[in-house]
């Protein structure tokens, strides 16, 4: 470990943020079985919302590891998660229609307003690749954790909603978080002092940022 793995001594620090992210009531719900399927449905409406607005910002991190990266397999990277979201977008319309979400009416709720704020603030030009690469790894990360949580052993996840887990708890959207991981490892090992406390504030934020979404499935707030 050391520092050539500062991610995962970052996630050990924040130890209960990460948890609250990763394991939230909602996903908890989900594995147990108990899920009311409107908190389901509330999700799915507004996750749909921020993943159109991801769109613009992988593409702005595409456009920043081709200026700033020194190693042009990122960008490879980059491109397949940003082909990986159009599949993601069509799916988000079947699985609405499925539940009878009217997806051309959903309102953004405030936390979703907010998430999806943070996000365009990293895709200034002036924000750094390695900021924009840590938030990146760490959004795509906690939906990986959190839905591959659901298919263990010994969970009780309703059938109809497997897939849904399997979209971001699969082996190898896994893979591809690693890959993200290590990115972002090998940015913070040459960044600078102010650059690396920048970057371990963004991760808070976007733990900060993933309770509050999941708290917004509750639809009490
Ligand atoms: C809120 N965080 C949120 N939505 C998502 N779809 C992901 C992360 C993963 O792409």
């Amino acid at each position: 470990e050391g520092k050539s793995d500062i991610t995962a001594m970052w996630i050990k620090k924040h130890r209960l943020l990460y948890t609250g992210a990763t394991r939230h009531p909602f996903i908890l719900n989900i594995r147990d079985g108990s899920i009311d399927i409107s908190s389901f449905k509330r999700w799915l409406a507004q996750d749909y919302l921020f993943v159109r607005a991801f769109v613009p910002f992988i593409a702005s991190i595409l456009l920043k590891a081709w200026k700033e990266s020194d190693d042009s397999s990122d960008i490879d990277l980059i491109l397949g998660g940003m082909a990986a979201l159009n599949d993601e977008i069509a799916w988000f319309k079947k699985e609405a229609l499925k539940w009878g979400v009217a997806l051309n009416s959903v309102v953004p709720h405030k936390a979703n307003v907010d998430y999806c704020r943070f996000l365009e603030s990293l895709m200034s030009p002036d924000v750094e690749y390695t900021l924009a690469i840590t938030a990146f790894w760490a959004i795509e990360t906690v939906y990986q954790e959190s839905f591959a949580h659901c298919l263990e052993d010994g969970s009780k996840t309703p059938e109809e909603l497997k897939e849904t887990c399997q979209r971001w708890g699969n082996e190898g959207f896994g893979q591809y978080c690693r890959s993200l991981q290590n990115i972002t490892n090998r940015r913070l090992e040459k960044a600078s002092d102010d650059m690396f406390s920048k970057a371990e504030v963004v991760l808070i934020r976007v733990l900060e940022h993933e309770v509050e979404f999941w708290n917004m499935s509750r639809g009490t707030i």
